[in-house]
C-alpha cells in the first residue's frame, strides 16, 4: 500500500510542473576570493568590497565595506540614508553581519545613524548579543560613537508625502531596480542589499542592510536583521541571503533554509530555487509577490533564483568586477 504520508512529503519537497520556472543563467563558479550581491546597485557595493578582498582581506570586512556603498547612496531609496521611511515618515533600518564562524550581530528599526551595517558589526563585536532594536540600538550606536543624522532626504520626504495622498500598501516586485536613481513619487516599496563573500583564506561572511518596505507600519521589522531569514551563514557549507517580502521569508526562515539545502548536498542553484518553491507551496498567494535567494558556497558556487523574473545580482572575482546577471524566476 503506498505511504500516504510519503506522497505528501514528496508533493511538498518538489516544486509542482507549473513551478518549473524560466531557465536560470548557466550555474556560475567564482574563484576565491569573490562576492555576490543582489539588485543592480549590487555592482558597485562589489568594487568596494573587491577593494578589500584583492588584497588578502577579510570576507567580513569586504562585506562591511560594499553594504556601507548603497546605505550611502542617495540614489537607494530602500538601504541607509535616503531610505523610503515608514507611514509615519520614519526611516527606519535593519541590517544583519555574520561570518563564517557564526559570530553575528544585527539591528532594526534603527534611525539616525546612516550605517547600520557598522552598528551590527559592533553589536557582534562588542557586546553578548545578536539583536537591538529601537531605541535600544540607537543608544547603543550613539554610544559607539556614530553620528546622529536625519536621514530622510527632500526626495524621500516628497514621496511619501506623494504616498499619504492614497496611502494605499501594496509591495511592488522589484521596486529596487524600477526607482534606482529616480525621485520623488517612485512607486517603490522594498529593497535590500545582500551581500556574501568568500576571502581568499576561504573564509565566507554575509551582510544585509535595508530600509524595508516603504510606508510600512511603524515598527514593522523585517527579514533582512532576522538571523536565518534576510541572512545565514554556516563556514563549512556556505551563505545565503534573501531580498523581497520579509514576511514570507521570515515564515520559512529563507536563508537558513537555503544553508541547509545545500549542507544535504544540492548546490547553491538548486537550494534557492527549493526554498522559493517552498514559500509558493505553502502559501500559493505568494506569486504575485517577489521574494529572491542568492547563495554561495564554499566552492565559489553561486546560486540565484526568485518568484518573480527581474531580479538582479552582481558579481566580482579576479576575472571580473562588475558582472551584473539576471536572476532566474519561476513567473
Ligand atoms: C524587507 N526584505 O524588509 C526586505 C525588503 C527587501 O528588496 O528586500 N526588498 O522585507
Amino acid at each position: 500500500m503506498i505511504d500516504r504520508r510519503a506522497l505528501i512529503a514528496a508533493a511538498l519537497a518538489a516544486p509542482p510542473l507549473a513551478l518549473a520556472g524560466r531557465a536560470a543563467a548557466a550555474p556560475v563558479t567564482l574563484s576565491k576570493p569573490c562576492v555576490i550581491s543582489t539588485w543592480d546597485f549590487g555592482v558597485a557595493a562589489n568594487q568596494a568590497a573587491w577593494a578589500v578582498l584583492s588584497k588578502g582581506g577579510s570576507a567580513l570586512d569586504a562585506v562591511e565595506a560594499g553594504a556601507r556603498v548603497p546605505e550611502a547612496d542617495l540614489k537607494n531609496h530602500s538601504v541607509g540614508r535616503a531610505g523610503y521611511p515608514d507611514r509615519d515618515g520614519h526611516v527606519t533600518l535593519d541590517a544583519s553581519i555574520m561570518d563564517a564562524a557564526g559570530n553575528c550581530g544585527a539591528v532594526a528599526g534603527l534611525e539616525h545613524i546612516a550605517h547600520p551595517i557598522s552598528v551590527a558589526r559592533r553589536v557582534m563585536e562588542r557586546t553578548p548579543h545578536v539583536l537591538l532594536v529601537g531605541d535600544g540600538a540607537l543608544q547603543f550606536a550613539l554610544e559607539q560613537g556614530f553620528p546622529r543624522e536625519d536621514l530622510l532626504t527632500p526626495e524621500s520626504r516628497q514621496a511619501w508625502q506623494d504616498w499619504l495622498k492614497t496611502a494605499k500598501y501594496k509591495p511592488a516586485a522589484n521596486s529596487e531596480v524600477d526607482t534606482y536613481g529616480k525621485g520623488a513619487g517612485g512607486a517603490a516599496n522594498h529593497d535590500t542589499i545582500g551581500m556574501l563573500a568568500l576571502d581568499a583564506k576561504g573564509d565566507l561572511a554575509g551582510a544585509c542592510t535595508t530600509s524595508g518596505m516603504a510606508w510600512k507600519l511603524r515598527g514593522r521589522v523585517g527579514d533582512s536583521p532576522i538571523v536565518g531569514a534576510g541572512l545565514y551563514v554556516d563556514g563549512a557549507v556556505g551563505a545565503a541571503t534573501s531580498t523581497g517580502v520579509g514576511e514570507e521569508v521570515i515564515r520559512n526562515v529563507g536563508s537558513f533554509l537555503v544553508v541547509e539545502l545545500m549542507r544535504q548536498g544540492r548546490s547553491p542553484q538548486e537550494a534557492c530555487e527549493a526554498a522559493v518553491a517552498r514559500i509558493l507551496a505553502r502559501k500559493p498567494e505568494t506569486k504575485d509577490l517577489q521574494v529572491g535567494f542568492l547563495a554561495l558556497n564554499t566552492k565559489g558556487e553561486v546560486g540565484a533564483w526568485s518568484i518573480q523574473r527581474g531580479f538582479s545580482y552582481a558579481m566580482a572575482d579576479v576575472g571580473k568586477q562588475d558582472r551584473l546577471l539576471p536572476g532566474g524566476s519561476v513567473y
